[in-house]
């Protein structure tokens, strides 16, 4: 029997950011946000220093695959206030969402409390603001809708307990900072390729048939945990409702960079471009330690959510 055509093509120039790409001092690039700005495309990406806490930095691109790193980094901790407080260990995994004319950042703030998410806004990538830390501790993994739902923001999110481990919520908010209405729309699923832990991946994309949202999920393994993405498809009107859920997943640890680096056998996603002309460039860290990314079809996703599906609890 032949191979299976691949879901998601590879870029054939990956690794597309490393840190030899960085004017300053890193260890890492990776699990970056990307989205197009006037025209091009700038990537939020993360990186470890040598003191094992990560900054945000920026990168931008004419095609979305080849990216120049920016002289400065865009994000690091504050050093005082409540951020400086609740990001003291570092700034991790941001995603972006263009809603009312700005670009809203999510990302991790980690400190001696734990990890929450903070919200931050730019408009021209140049000057940056933090508005608000919009979760408690212990959260990762906040992506917001690009568009209000009757009036109210929404985000998936991905709290953690020990009787209901890591599975995707959705929350709603009225002005981007008091947040609740929260359900649990999508469990991991026993001894399947996501059985241990599930989260948001790319902020949603609009389609006809729902939002496609692909998310990371992670198999335990002997040798440690394997990190892959896959895809849901939600209601439009009532994106709590998951019309379904694709069996297999859409990406995998393969490339000598994705199976090696910092962290072994990941494929991490953040981000998430639609194009014209229907395909979707999808960005992942490789190994918590480089960039990559790749090209699928969106309505090719889409059906896998619906004709290949398993319930999502
Ligand atoms: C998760 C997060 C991600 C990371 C992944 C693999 O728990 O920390 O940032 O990419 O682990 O190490």
């Amino acid at each position: 029997m032949s191979q299976r055509r691949p879901i998601v093509e590879r870029f054939s120039g990956n690794p597309i950011l490393t840190k030899a790409d960085i004017p300053y001092p890193v260890e890492t690039v990776h699990n970056a946000a990307v989205v197009k700005h006037q025209g091009r495309y700038v990537m939020l990406f993360r990186s470890h220093r040598d003191n094992g806490r990560c900054i945000l930095g920026l990168a931008d691109s004419d095609d979305g695959f080849a990216f120049t790193a920016r002289p400065e980094p865009f994000m690091v901790p504050e050093p005082d206030g409540v951020f400086g407080e609740y990001e003291a260990y570092g700034v991790e995994d941001p995603r972006i969402t263009f809603l009312d004319g700005h670009y809203l950042i999510t990302y991790s703030a980690y400190s001696r409390h734990g990890v929450r998410i903070g919200l931050a806004t730019t408009r021209d990538f140049v000057t940056v603001k933090r508005v608000s830390l919009i979760t408690q501790a212990d959260m990762r993994n906040v992506v917001i809708f690009p568009e209000r739902i009757d009036g109210m923001y929404v985000r998936l999110d991905r709290p953690h307990s020990e009787i209901c481990p890591w599975a995707i919520w959705i929350s709603y908010s009225p002005d981007l900072i008091h947040w609740g209405g929260s359900r649990l729309v999508m469990k991991p699923v026993q001894y399947h390729w996501d059985e241990m832990k599930i989260g948001p991946g790319a902020p949603p994309i609009h389609t006809e048939r729902g939002w496609l949202h692909i998310y990371h999920g992670v198999f335990p393994t002997m040798d440690g945990s394997v990190y892959r993405l896959g895809v849901a498809l939600h209601d439009l009107r009532d994106p709590a409702n998951i019309l379904g859920v694709c069996d297999r997943w859409i990406l995998q640890p393969e490339d000598p960079w994705e199976v090696t680096g910092y962290v072994h056998n990941v494929v991490f996603t953040c981000a998430a471009v639609p194009e014209e002309d229907g395909t979707v460039k999808i960005y992942w860290g490789g190994a918590d330690k480089v960039m990559c990314a790749g090209t699928a079809k969106i309505e090719e996703l889409v059906d896998l959510c619906i004709d290949d599906r398993r319930p999502p609890c």
